[in-house]
């Protein structure tokens, strides 16, 4: 191959729904591409309008079922029932964001909802007609992926290929399709899912999901040899979620030292992970905390693993 032909690197950005994959694909397009595509931010504008009702009316039967508020009077009767955020229902809602309903979101429900406290901060910018996300909305945009979407970002000589997948179990089926030519892997895990349960049955927990999810992924002959990379993401909402959540209630081999602790608690979730690692005798495994929202510690993350990669890749090639 000749030295000024661009090398491909294909990097599959995978992990189980809302650990931060589609996140840290926009991160990656802002900083090599220097924005987003008009219709990303169209489509984040969207989703932000509906994740402000989602979130407004999961919290408010929440708040509702402490005995907080009152679901059955106005305004949270018209909103509830409301399908379309219009700029009068935005005004609705923000005029409930206050007393015990504020302390309950606050404190309660961004546990679960973690951008609802951003939403509701917004919701009438959010509800304009001129609304014009800004980056730091459309990085808390939860919207969900289907099928698989492939970005080609220039690195120097090189083309680095990213490519991002949906998470959800129906979409895992469509995973097998983007193994082949894959330089390297980077499995992400939503650090503060611990509690959780997926969305897809309402009771399977998260955690065991991702765990098997990778132990899965392990096993295909595709990823012998290869390049795994563990971004442990949402560090963010893990470090916020131990103080509330301790660790130590869900896992009974943990002391209530280390379940309270940040950093133990998190070198316990590693552990976790690494013990798949090793059952599978990997040993090309690096393991990161992340937070998918802080743009300049993506840049950092990614600019230190691009330039491995290709390195290594064009080492493997013979060029070096
Ligand atoms: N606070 C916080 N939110 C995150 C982080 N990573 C992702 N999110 C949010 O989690 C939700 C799901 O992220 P997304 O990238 O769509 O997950 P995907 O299903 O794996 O593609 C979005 O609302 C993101 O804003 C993070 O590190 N910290
Ligand atoms: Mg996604």
């Amino acid at each position: 191959m000749a030295k000024t032909e661009h090398k491909r690197i294909r990097v599959l950005l995978i992990g189980t729904g809302d650990s931060g994959k589609t996140t840290f694909l926009k991160q990656l397009k802002l900083i090599h591409l220097g924005s987003l595509e008009l219709k990303e931010i169209e489509k984040s504008r969207c989703f932000l309008k509906q994740n402000l009702l989602d979130y407004f009316n999961l919290s408010a039967q929440l708040a509702s079922n402490e005995g907080l508020i009152d679901i059955e009077s106005d305004p949270f009767s018209t909103i509830l029932s409301t399908t379309d955020l219009s700029e009068e229902i935005a005004v609705k809602i923000s005029s409930t964001y206050k007393d015990a309903f504020k302390q309950f979101i606050l404190t309660k429900a961004c546990y679960t909802y973690h951008n609802i406290p951003y939403l509701l901060d917004h919701a009438i910018e959010i509800a304009s007609p001129n609304y014009q996300p800004p980056i730091e909305a459309i990085l808390l945009a939860r919207m969900k992926t289907t099928g698989i979407q492939e970005v080609e970002l220039p690195i120097g000589n090189s083309k680095l290929i990213i490519v991002d997948v949906g998470g959800q179990r129906s979409e895992r089926r469509k995973w097998l399709r983007c193994f082949s030519e894959v330089t390297a892997v980077i499995f992400i895990a939503a650090l503060d899912e611990y509690d959780k349960v997926l969305d897809e049955d309402g009771r399977t927990s998260r955690l065991k999901e991702s765990l098997d999810t990778f132990r899965d992924l392990l096993n295909q002959d595709y990823f012998v040899k290869k390049k795994v990379i563990l971004f442990l993401n949402r560090y963010d909402l893990f470090k916020k979620k131990i103080s509330v959540a301790p660790l130590h209630k869900f896992f009974e081999e943990i002391s209530p030292e280390e379940g309270s602790d940040v950093k133990k608690a998190a070198r316990y979730m590693v552990n976790l992970y690494q013990e798949k690692l090793i059952e599978k005798n990997c040993e090309y495994a690096a393991v990161h905390l992340t937070c998918a929202l802080d743009t300049s510690l993506c840049r950092k993350l990614f600019s230190d693993i691009t330039e491995q990669i290709i390195t290594e890749s064009l080492s493997l090639s013979g060029i070096f």
